[in-house]
């Protein structure tokens, strides 16, 4: 097509080949003129109509060669919808929730949209408690709150259920929080609580150990430190040694070795009596664990904000 046109420029373009003749028209005789003209402009009109007739025939070649380049079978079957996959905080969660009620936990739900009573006072953090500051809350107009953690499930537990009482509680909270590798604004945790006679930190340990190793299939390093939450007395703070870096120190465990993964702790007197539960006759441990968090270790996730942002490439990894 290009060198077609090379040729056209060549012989019909201003200094063309057939321009030339014209500038040569002054020498000849008046007489002749008139034939000469006649002559160039017959010669023009069939110089131009063989260019588009060639360059008609480049164009349907080239039509017919993407024709037969691009074609497809519309009779052919559709290949089909891409198979999906459950996201890797549900799959650990599933998991967990298999592992409990082998245990004989019941698996419990609660509102994500939760009460200021259900989420605060009724764990021992009243309006004046400088512990509700622990949470950055994002709180709605008509005074109830998006849940900051699962621990309401606790109370709702045991108004409905009442003691003996078995129960896990996995579910998404929400936190007015500054966001990095992590911490999120929107993540998962999972409560735990039991409640019996003659309830000790050593039950509480054996539950959370089997927690730990059905989850990571191997032995992990934990420590437990003394932790405040209002509702649990004492209190504890559950690390495990981070999966990520092993020890030496990176963004998800904030150069510490350590990643904090499991508040837990014997529950206060004051929880159990507003939940109408007499605490002379019954106790109880409970946790909050951090099932992102889990999931993160649990697959080697570097960053936290993975999780919620929907990136194709990450998800079909699970
Ligand atoms: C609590 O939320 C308490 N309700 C836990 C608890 C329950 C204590 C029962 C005692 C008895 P905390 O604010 O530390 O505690 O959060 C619990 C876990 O959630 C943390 O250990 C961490 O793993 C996870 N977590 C907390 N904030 C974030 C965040 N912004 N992003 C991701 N995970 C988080």
């Amino acid at each position: 097509m290009e060198a077609l046109e090379g040729v056209r420029v060549d012989v019909l373009g201003r200094k063309g080949t057939l321009g030339q003749f014209s500038k040569e028209f002054g020498k000849l005789a008046p007489q002749e003129r008139a034939a000469a003209g006649k002559a160039l402009n017959a010669a023009k009109d069939a110089l131009e109509s063989a260019f588009e007739a060639r360059k008609h025939s480049f164009d349907t070649e080239a039509l017919n060669a993407r024709l037969g380049s691009e074609w497809i079978d519309l009779t052919l079957p559709a290949p089909g919808a891409r198979p999906g996959s459950l996201h890797p905080v549900t799959q650990v969660q599933m998991e967990l929730e298999d592992l409990f009620t082998s245990l004989g936990f019941a698996v419990l739900d609660g509102p994500e949209v939760e009460t200021e009573y259900h989420n605060f006072d009724a764990l021992n953090i009243p309006a004046s408690h400088p512990a509700r500051d622990m949470q950055d809350t994002f709180w709605l107009t008509d005074s109830n709150l998006l849940r900051t953690h699962t621990s309401p499930v606790q109370v709702r537990g045991m108004e409905r259920l009442g003691p003996p009482l078995r129960m896990i509680a996995p579910g998404r909270v929400f936190r007015n929080e500054e966001v990095d590798a992590s911490h999120e604004h929107t993540f998962y945790q999972v409560e735990g609580m039991m409640v019996d006679r003659n309830v000790s930190v050593a039950h509480m340990l054996y539950f959370m150990k089997t927690l730990l190793s059905a989850i990571f299939r191997r032995e992990v390093t934990i420590r437990l430190r003394p932790g405040y939450f209002p509702f649990v007395e004492p209190g504890f703070e559950l690390d495990i040694q981070c999966l990520i870096c092993g020890g030496p120190g990176c963004p998800v465990c904030k150069q510490s070795g350590w990643v904090e993964l499991m508040p837990c702790g014997l529950v206060h007197p004051n929880v159990l009596r507003m939940s109408g539960i007499d605490p002379d006759e019954w106790g109880g441990f409970a946790f909050g664990l951090g099932l992102t968090r889990l999931a993160m270790m649990r697959y080697g996730i570097d960053d936290i904000r993975l999780f919620e942002s929907g990136d194709l490439r990450f998800l079909r990894q699970f």
